[in-house]
């Protein structure tokens, strides 16, 4: 049996629909995020030393950081499937954008929330205020909104190569390139001027291995 720490909210939603592409068995172990600091509990360093979403036990193996966790299991049970063939040039972009949704795409993703929050002031004493807003709006503005500006443009031109970001079959690739794009989405600024970032989103909801994982999951909201 698989069982998967999952965290709400969060990666672990991926390694969910993952497990039910693959129709297999799974146990949830569930997990609620601090409603101030946004972290997760201290339950889950018992699992794995870093205590971050998600960590998956399989075979009693204890696996984490999600594009591993996805490699692993798709490797294991995939049977051929969600990955292309090895030594294919799709095969060369699958492990391309599966490293890019962690390595790349997400930090500025991350920036953008945690200097956004300084942005906001909440929290902080009135005369310390201004100046967090200003170097935060200086950072956001030299830093963090080009890269994610690029990252979008290059994102949106890759989706005209192919239907999926490995080629045209859906693959492994797209369930852990799903966390970028949607958070890209919630507070990365994609909107419609990307339509093709766009559908490939819709494409991605409407499957029913990502409904039913919703589904056992429990609410989904990324953070904005
Ligand atoms: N690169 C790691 C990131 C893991 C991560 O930061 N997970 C977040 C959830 S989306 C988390 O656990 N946050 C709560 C915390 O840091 O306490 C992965 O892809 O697994």
């Amino acid at each position: 049996m698989i069982t998967v720490h999952h965290l709400n909210n969060s990666r672990s939603q991926r390694v969910l629909w993952l497990l039910e592409e693959l129709g297999l068995p799974y146990d949830i172990v569930r997990y609620q995020r601090d409603p101030k600091t946004m972290l997760a509990p201290p339950e889950l360093r018992a699992v794995h030393p870093l205590g971050k979403s998600p960590v998956v036990v399989a075979e009693g193996m204890t696996l984490a950081e999600s594009g591993a966790i996805i490699e692993t299991l798709i490797e294991r049970y995939g049977d051929g499937r969600l990955a292309p063939a090895a030594g294919s040039p799709e095969a060369l972009r699958y492990r391309y954008w599966m490293h890019f949704a962690e390595g790349s795409a997400m930090p500025p993703l991350l920036l953008k929330l945690v200097f956004g929050r300084i942005e906001s002031g909440k929290g902080m004493p009135f005369f310390v205020k201004p100046v967090a807003r200003m170097i935060a709006g200086k950072v956001r503005e030299t830093l963090i909104a080009p890269q994610l500006k690029a990252q979008l443009d290059f994102m949106e031109g890759e989706l005209g190569k192919s239907t999926w970001f490995a080629g045209d079959e859906f693959s492994g690739a797209d369930i852990q390139m799903s966390f970028p794009i949607e958070a890209a989405r919630a507070r990365g600024g994609l909107d419609a001027s990307r339509p093709r970032l766009m559908a490939y989103l819709e494409r991605i909801h409407a499957r029913p291995a990502y409904q039913k994982a919703l589904e056992r999951g429990g609410p989904y909201a990324l953070l904005g």
